[in-house]
């Protein structure tokens, strides 16, 4: 029985260690030669880098591998297209840096080929999810500015090896002016495959709006240059534009390796955000809904998508004006567009069944001809003006920087404003040393001086915030400039009434005749009971 037993453990452990090397075996392919990493970290590094360490998958997937398309079928996807001839023109010379013109291992990626099997990352519940039989068909739109050859040919052959194909009306591809114009009109003899040449250099907002715009399918989808689409990557997300054109959905982008081109899953468990001065990060969805999370193949709501893989409706892609198409190069239309997305009524996911596969890189393998850190100031504080009302204050306290920097014209924006009632009294500044309470105005007249914005936190009247100017009970308040981090600046609602947060006193009127001051907190008390009321 014991002897039974022993050699029962023996044979799982065997089975258990074949497995975890066949595994590790097919993960660790194409196996790589040179696998230092980039050497040269450019000083945009730290805006880029979206951290991907810790995103990977670490659960052990089941091992299902997409295979190739068989060679008769390969030759009616390209039409005259020559593979051979576009991708053996330029070939890296010995000695020279393969990292050096992509921040890629260019090397390897040549040594790949155009196609190849990955790995169908999904779980394994999402090979039973169904979709309508009649999903409309979208436009692909891949912009690129000096995109490696045999990088973008993979997007482009992933496109056309992995996706239904009467889902695919046609792949735009919008060359950003890229050194050599040959690129596009090559890659236009792939059938359904159109190129638009800029004839300056845009930046990938600009160029993306310029292929929605050629897009003659209802949907848009847009891919980075140096992709791999997997396995039923475009039904999930076509079936949730479908069900409601509000949705901009994108897929969990895996991580194709910048040094062996090793196509490795991501976590399922994340989704998109940022911190104060609009760099994206991945982050782990909040812990009480992922324990409520029971079907795997479910969307996962995110405030953020990362920018270069999403599929939504071209109608509301117009609705909602498109991207800002002042930003310049990269960055910050991420942010700008989720916030359109959200303000105006839509919503944004990530959906698990659908993987596409993206060369994360740790610097931008191109100039920019304003300077990195000065664009990405531009874009982002164009999204934070526009879109962030006083919550902008956060991003120029998290970027002190930005303060001053053009970020060109935009828009008028409307404030809410309210007034402060306390029975027909209203709360009035003069000056910013003296406060007192005086009979509310009315639209048209209301005077600045009685117009207050109350985000939390702050109680603020244009660039100033009302501060207490001592912790104790008795004393008076005042108008200062608003500092984010200023706990005298610092009020909550409670009840009717407004509490100091750190003192925990309350706003008071007492004595009517004379300055507000802060008090004890006294329930119910006439002289502590502040209505806002919206004015326009
Ligand atoms: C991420 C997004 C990217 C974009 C960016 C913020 C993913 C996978 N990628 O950066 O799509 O949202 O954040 O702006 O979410 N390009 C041009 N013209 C230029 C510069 C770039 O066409 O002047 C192309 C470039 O060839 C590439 C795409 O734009 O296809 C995105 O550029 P990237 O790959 O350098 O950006 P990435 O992935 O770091
Ligand atoms: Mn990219």
């Amino acid at each position: 029985m014991r002897r039974i037993r022993a050699n029962a453990i023996l044979i799982l452990t065997v089975a258990w260690i074949l497995g975890t090397f066949y595994y590790l075996w097919q993960d660790s392919k194409p196996s790589s030669s040179s696998s230092s990493s980039s050497s040269s970290s450019s000083s945009g590094s730290q805006l880029k880098n979206h951290g991907q360490k810790g995103r990977l998958e670490e659960r052990t997937l089941p091992l299902i591998v997409t295979h190739a398309p068989k060679l008769e079928q390969q030759s009616q996807l390209l039409g005259q297209f020559d593979e051979k001839a576009f991708l053996s023109s330029k070939q890296l010379k010995t000695g020279e840096d393969p990292y050096r013109e992509h921040a890629f291992n260019l090397q390897e990626s040549d040594r790949l080929g155009s196609e190849r099997a990955i790995r169908d990352t999904r779980h394994y519940r999402c090979a039973s999810v169904t979709f309508d039989p009649d999903l409309p068909p979208t436009s692909i739109i891949i912009t690129f500015h000096n995109e490696a050859r045999s990088t973008l040919l993979r997007t482009i052959k992933s496109v056309l090896m992995r996706s239904p194909p009467h889902l695919i009306q046609e792949i735009i591809l919008v060359d950003d002016f890229s050194s050599n114009p040959e690129d596009c009109r090559l890659l236009s003899q792939i059938p359904k495959v159109r190129c638009l040449r800029n004839e300056r250099r845009e930046g990938l907002i600009r160029s993306r709006v310029r292929g929605a715009s050629a897009a003659s399918a209802s949907i848009l989808t847009f891919l980075d240059s140096h992709c791999e689409v997997n396995t039923d990557w475009l039904q999930p997300m076509i079936q949730r534009v479908k069900e409601d054109h509000t949705r901009v959905v994108s897929p969990i982008i895996d991580v194709i390796s910048l040094d062996n081109f090793a196509y490795l899953a991501a976590s399922a468990d994340l989704r998109g955000g940022f911190d104060w001065s609009l760099h994206f990060k991945w982050e782990q969805i909040p812990i009480e809904q992922k324990m409520a999370r029971n079907d795997p193949t479910q969307p996962i709501r995110t405030p953020v998508i990362a920018g270069g893989i999403f599929v939504m409706d071209k109608g509301w892609f117009n609705h909602l004006g498109q991207y800002d198409t002042h930003m310049d190069i990269w960055g910050g239309e991420n942010f700008e567009l989720s916030f359109r997305v959200w303000m105006c009524g839509g919503s944004l996911e990530i959906l698990p069944c659908s993987r596409v596969g993206h060369v994360f890189r740790k610097r931008h393998p191109y100039d920019f001809p304003e300077g990195n850190a000065l664009t990405y100031i531009k874009n982002t504080r164009r999204a934070a003006e526009v879109w962030m009302d006083e919550y902008k204050q956060y991003y120029y306290a998290a970027r002190p920087s930005a303060q001053g920097k053009a970020f060109g014209r935009i828009p008028e924006q409307e404030v809410a404003y309210s007034l402060l009632k306390q029975g027909g009294l209203c709360l009035e500044s003069h000056g910013t040393d003296s406060l007192g309470l005086a009979e509310c105005k009315t639209t048209p007249n209301i005077p600045a001086s009685q117009k207050w914005t109350l985000i939390e936190p702050q109680i603020r009247q244009q660039d100033l915030c009302l501060a207490i100017t001592a912790f104790t009970a008795g004393s008076k308040v005042r108008l200062e400039p608003c500092n984010i981090k200023e706990s005298r600046q610092k009020w909550k609602p409670r009840g009717p009434a407004l509490q100091h947060m750190i003192s925990g006193l309350c706003l008071d009127s007492q004595p009517p005749s004379g300055p507000p001051l802060v008090a004890q907190c006294r329930p119910q008390v006439a002289s502590q009971s502040w209505e806002p009321q919206l004015v326009t």
